[in-house]
């Protein structure tokens, strides 16, 4: 018998974890971790710049997200360089696109700044989505129950 994740071990999230193609539409400083319209204005004017920079010739970079148990890694596609590396306590206001189903957004906290990461997946955000709300979750039930130690 093999222990499913329905049956609650996140065993997908160890080590390395899982990982996505996507590419980085852009990045915005915001005041704070959440806001839904503040999120969403951020987000429309990453995607103006998006298409400003098409206009030019301009492509977005092509990344690798790799969401484990510790948080998310964000690489360069072709050269595998890690470029951010983001702890999933860190990580806030998870937002789907609702123009675009291949976009998500959050929030990531570093010091006291706030930088609002618009990504593009290769294909539907939603399982992404899924998965680092996952993770971000994790951080709630660890902090409001007694430790799991022995969680496998
Ligand atoms: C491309 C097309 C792709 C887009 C790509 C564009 O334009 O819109 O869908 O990739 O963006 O260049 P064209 O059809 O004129 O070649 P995404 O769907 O992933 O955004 P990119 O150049 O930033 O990769």
């Amino acid at each position: 018998t093999s222990r499913t994740e329905a049956a609650g071990a996140p065993s997908r999230f160890h080590g390395d974890g899982v990982r996505y193609k996507a590419k980085l539409i852009g990045m915005d400083p915001v005041p704070d971790t959440q806001g839904e319209k503040m999120c969403r204005d951020s987000m429309m004017k990453l995607k103006g710049l998006e298409a400003a920079a098409r206009k030019q010739g301009k492509h977005k970079p092509r990344i690798w997200l790799k969401i484990s148990s510790s948080g998310l890694k964000i690489l360069d596609e072709r050269t595998g360089i890690l470029v951010y590396e983001h702890d999933r306590n860190r990580i806030s206001s998870l937002t789907k696109d609702e123009f675009d189903p291949r976009a998500l957004a959050y929030i990531y906290q570093n010091q006291d700044a706030f930088v609002l990461f618009y990504i593009k997946t290769a294909h539907q955000a939603d399982p992404v989505l899924l998965d680092l709300k996952e993770i971000c979750h994790k951080v709630t039930q660890e902090t409001s129950d007694e430790p799991t130690e022995n969680q496998v």
